[in-house]
């Protein structure tokens, strides 16, 4: 039994809500004395194995009973696969804490930790590794962006196409394999080096087509940056905070007061509907601040690299270094008696909130008019599953290199490890083909030994 079998056999206990205070909080546990857990605490839970109910329950803490709603989930028709039962308990966090450590004080039950509901779910098959990252960016979702691509993770799409040239990858493996171990058995028909390289090649077209027509999850996930920028004291975060509608960045009569890049989400009306941005607040600059500290400097830079759209901020509409042809220039502080408002800028006052409706349907209309958003239709690979497949395609070269251009494979065996290799590489994605299941295939298919 491997460890992490040995450990899955544990009752795993955790507080499932955000801390602070809600209507309602839950605690969950998994595994297989689940039922057993909750007997010792819950006097109302019916004998007998785990039944699929929501009933009314009562938590026996040492402050007293506490009536609960009860949801009891056999496995293996579980999230995690395993017998689980989840409490929603009154929404106080320290009454959440208790009801889990009367759960572990049980003796067979103890504290989760992080993700292991979810490894559980991927361990007992319930999840593969792509639909597991994919629940993992769900919870980091900070935008509409992000939710979206993390929900097409979890679809796992990616997961079906590699498991689908992994089943080619293991088909045509089994047969080189058959070539190998059984070459004195007459009745085994072992692959001609130019069926083995049609079969390789098809697989290869298939992984490059995924490759090729996928979205980048990085990508997906990333709302479009809106940098505002222009020199020291022009107001860039009076205007930040403004259009935020809340006080996010320090505003002061100093100049270089912002010393860090602050990325917040943003919501704007499009002609569509709404438009989700990154809204990034960047130290100023003019090339006579000093004391920009070199890690400001570098926010300031990675900001102006990452900017889908600049808003170029200048009380008095003078161009400083960091204005750009596609920029929104914006003419700040126009509340003040000294204004003069200056042809081309757009006037805004962060006070009064002057021109800040124009400057949101200028900012929704510039990231409307960039690429076209990715498809929802389409796969999304996260850097990994990039790396894997990249992989993958490499081993498959290798191989057809070992193939050879005579009548039989040249290097069967090299033909062989690198074929595992992309079996490894693909499997790292989804799932994975055990070697026994190679095994399985030759005798499965074919004839050996009669
Ligand atoms: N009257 C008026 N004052 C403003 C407005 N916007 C900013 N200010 C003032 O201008 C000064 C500088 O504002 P900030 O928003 O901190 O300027 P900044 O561009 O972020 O400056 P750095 O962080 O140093 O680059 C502060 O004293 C603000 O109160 C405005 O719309 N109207
Ligand atoms: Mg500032």
């Amino acid at each position: 039994m491997s460890g992490a079998q040995a450990h899955a056999r544990e009752v795993i206990v955790a507080v499932a809500s955000a801390s602070g205070r809600a209507a309602v909080l839950m605690v969950r546990a998994s595994g297989p004395d689940a039922s057993d857990v909750l007997r010792r605490v819950d006097s109302r839970m019916p004998f007998g194995p785990m039944r699929r109910v929501v009933r009314a329950g009562e938590i026996e803490l040492p402050i007293g009973r506490l009536p609960c709603l009860v949801l009891t989930m056999p496995g293996p028709a579980s999230y995690t696969g395993e017998d689980s039962f989840e409490l929603l308990v009154p929404g106080h966090p320290t009454l959440g804490l208790a009801v889990a450590r009367a759960l572990e004080t049980t003796g067979i039950a103890r504290s989760a930790s992080p993700g292991e509901f979810t490894l559980r779910a991927f361990e007992s098959g319930r999840l593969t590794l792509e639909q597991a990252e994919g629940v993992a960016a769900t919870i980091a979702a900070r935008t509409d962006a992000e939710l979206r691509a993390a929900s097409m993770l979890r679809a796992g799409v990616v997961g079906r196409g590699a498991d689908a040239a992994a089943e080619a990858v293991a088909d045509l493996l089994a047969l080189v394999e058959a070539g190998i171990d059984f070459t004195d058995q007459e009745d085994v028909v072992a692959i001609t080096p130019s069926d083995l390289r049609v079969g390789i090649d098809r697989v290869t077209t298939s992984l490059r087509a995924m490759l090729q027509g996928a979205i980048s999850m990085e990508r997906l996930e990333s709302a479009p940056w809106v940098v505002l920028c222009g020199a020291p004291n022009a107001g860039k975060s009076a205007l930040f905070n403004a259009l935020l509608g809340r006080t996010r960045a320090v505003v002061a009569d100093v100049a270089g007061t912002t010393r860090d890049a602050l990325v917040e989400p943003l919501r704007l009306d499009g002609p569509d509907g709404p438009v989700e941005v990154l809204l990034v607040d960047a130290p100023g600059v003019d090339g006579t601040v000093h004391g920009l500290d070199a890690l400001g400097q570098r926010m300031r830079d990675e900001a102006m690299r990452r900017a889908c759209v600049r808003i170029e901020c200048s009380h008095d509409g003078t161009w400083t270094r960091d204005s750009d042809p596609s920029s929104i220039c914006v003419q700040t502080q126009s509340d003040r008696a000294s204004f003069r408002a200056v042809d081309g800028w757009l006037a805004t006052s962060a006070i009064t909130g002057d021109g800040l409706e124009t400057l949101r349907e200028r900012v929704a209309a510039a990231v409307l008019g960039l690429a076209a958003p990715a498809s929802a239709e389409g796969v999304v690979l996260a850097e990994r599953h990039r790396a894997l497949l990249d992989e993958a395609v490499l081993h498959l070269q290798a191989a057809l290199a070992a193939i050879g251009s005579g009548r039989v494979l040249a290097h069967p065996e090299l033909v062989a490890a690198a074929m595992h290799g992309a079996l490894e590489s693909l499997g790292g994605i989804a799932g994975r083909i055990a070697p026994d299941d190679i095994l399985g295939r030759i005798f499965g298919r074919f004839c050996v030994g009669k």
